[in-house]
């Protein structure tokens, strides 16, 4: 068994992963920037190293000076968590050179999914469904036409070595083609210095389904079902859920099915996420597979019973996976919700702040996986996502009552977040009845945006507030009715106190 695990990550996940070690009784090494001295993940992993200024560029996507942290505080496996350094081909392979265990994906299978075109040539060879289109790069304008006319109109160009929109252009007719073509060329081009890309069919109105799958060294690969995050906002996720209300046990059931069969083709192992579109008849197109543990893992984690980052240790350590694939059924339902430091009235812009105080909900099927404290500070460095809240209830109505019951309880005072917002979606009949979709949550947008009260509202409320609290303190005196015709209530004893003690 792996006995020391260093952490290339902070925030929520790296506090994640440091309590899967500490569960099994593993040793746990942070990594921190200047910016994280303070930091939580810092104080509760065992040990901790400096690794360079705030900047993840100068300090968390330092690979070379994380490795050689790990050699001198004596971790034997590096875990990336995910962002930073987790799918980058290159560093699996140089913890692997350095002789340190890879708490992930070979290094093959990271490079396998890394290229679109190359994964969907992979799919269409192990009979993995893709969405129409070609598997090769479109040479220029015209083989782009003759394309498009095969598939017919709306097409979507996608980069070759693309992922998370960038270098995407959906085309809905012959004229807009070229100039479409150019700017989805350039997009690339700037975005991952590979101008390659190629066309597929437009799925209007889809959901994004993903499948977690988990393999281990000795060719046992299964599915822990679907989660659905069609709640996005320009391929940000803001919620999640597991299972899907558009995913019966038959289509699970083929959609695992398919997601071990693509894991297989890639030489997988470990924790992994095919990525699928469902579309409005229950037709279903792989997208692409994400080769990290997931921010939303912990929905599959409270439906399936199943501890992922414990098993993406014991599966790294060569332990064989004990569960059967007849065994994993969903059992009620998850959902979670990011919680982010963004202002989501003003156009979702980052907040930033110390955050001086902070509540978090509890009560049966709570779980707050979170990398703040109060005192923390919030800046622009790195991500917004402050934390998950994630609830677990029997079904879907009652871990929507528990999500928003959760939602109340939860206090962050210094910066704005999202908790607001969630509340709203929560209220959301639309959202309540799960008619969701990829485009859902940008049409619905408007409704779901903060209604702030004026300032002299928020003033009442606080007067009217310190009044209430100090009528407490009269509890002789009775609390005064409206006049049932609708006259004013005549003054009491409690209303001149209160009146008094405000003018005080
Ligand atoms: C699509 C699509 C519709 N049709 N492909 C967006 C990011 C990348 N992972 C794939 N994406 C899409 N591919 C076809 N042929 C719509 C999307 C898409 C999307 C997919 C998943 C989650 C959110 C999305 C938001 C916008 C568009």
């Amino acid at each position: 068994m792996i006995s020391k695990v260093l952490i290339a990550n902070r925030g929520e996940i790296a506090l994640r992963i440091i309590r899967a070690c500490r569960e099994l009784g593993v040793r746990s090494v942070a990594v921190y920037s200047d910016a994280d001295a303070h930091a939580p993940h810092v104080r509760e992993a065992d040990e901790a190293v400096n690794i360079g200024p705030a900047p993840s560029s100068q300090s968390y996507l330092l690979g070379d000076v994380i490795i050689d942290a790990a050699k001198r505080l004596g971790a034997d496996a590096i875990h990336p968590g995910y962002g930073f350094l987790s799918e980058r081909e290159w560093f699996a392979r140089a913890v692997r050179d350095a002789e340190l265990i890879w708490i992930g994906p070979p290094a093959e299978a990271i490079a396998a999914m890394g290229s679109k075109t190359a994964a969907r040539t992979l799919a269409v060879k192990n009979e993995v469904p893709i969405v129409p289109g070609t598997t090769e790069p479109l040479r220029d304008a015209a083989a782009a036409r003759a394309v498009a006319a095969e598939f017919g109109y709306p097409v979507l160009l996608k980069a070759a070595a693309g992922g998370g929109g960038k270098g995407m252009r959906v085309v809905r007719e012959e004229s807009e083609l070229e100039s479409s073509l150019d700017a989805a060329r350039r997009e690339a081009k700037n975005a991952f210095g590979d101008d390659a890309v190629y066309v597929e069919k437009y799925i209007e109105g889809p959901r994004h389904v993903e499948i977690q799958v988990l393999a281990d060294m000795h060719g046992n690969v299964l599915s822990l079902g679907e989660r659905e995050c069609s709640v996005q906002r320009r391929h940000q996720k803001m919620l999640e859920e597991a299972p899907s209300v558009a995913v019966s046990p038959e289509l699970r059931r083929k959609m695992g099915e398919t997601a071990v069969r693509a894991a297989r083709a890639a030489g997988y192992v470990n924790a992994g996420t095919c990525e699928f579109l469902l579309d409005r008849e229950g037709n279903f197109y792989f997208l692409e597979m994400n080769t990290r543990l997931q921010v939303e893992h912990p929905v599959t984690e409270l439906v399936t019973g199943i501890d992922l980052v414990q098993w993406q240790i014991r599966i790294a350590s060569g332990e064989r996976l004990p569960f059967k694939q007849s065994e994993i059924i969903p059992r009620g339902w998850a959902i979670e919700c990011r919680i982010t430091s963004e202002d989501t009235a003003n156009g979702f812009l980052p907040s930033t702040g110390r955050i001086h105080y902070m509540h978090v909900p509890t009560g049966p099927g709570v779980r707050w996986d979170g990398g703040i404290e109060t005192g923390s500070e919030v800046g622009l460095h790195y991500d917004p996502m402050l934390a998950k809240l994630i609830v677990w209830a029997p079904d879907r109505e009652l871990a929507i009552e528990r999500m928003h019951r959760a939602l109340l309880e939860l206090t962050i005072d210094g910066v704005e977040t999202s908790r607001d917002f969630h509340l709203r979606l929560m209220e959301d009949p639309e959202f309540r009845r799960g008619e969701i979709e990829i485009q859902w949550l940008e049409r619905r947008l408007p409704s779901l945006m903060a209604v702030s009260p004026p300032a002299e509202t928020i003033r009442a409320a606080a007067i009217a507030a310190a009044l209430f609290a100090d009528s407490d303190r009269y509890r002789g005196s009775s609390i005064p009715a409206a006049g049932a015709n609708g006259t004013q209530a005549q003054p009491t004893a409690w209303s001149r106190t209160a009146r008094a003690e405000g003018l005080r």
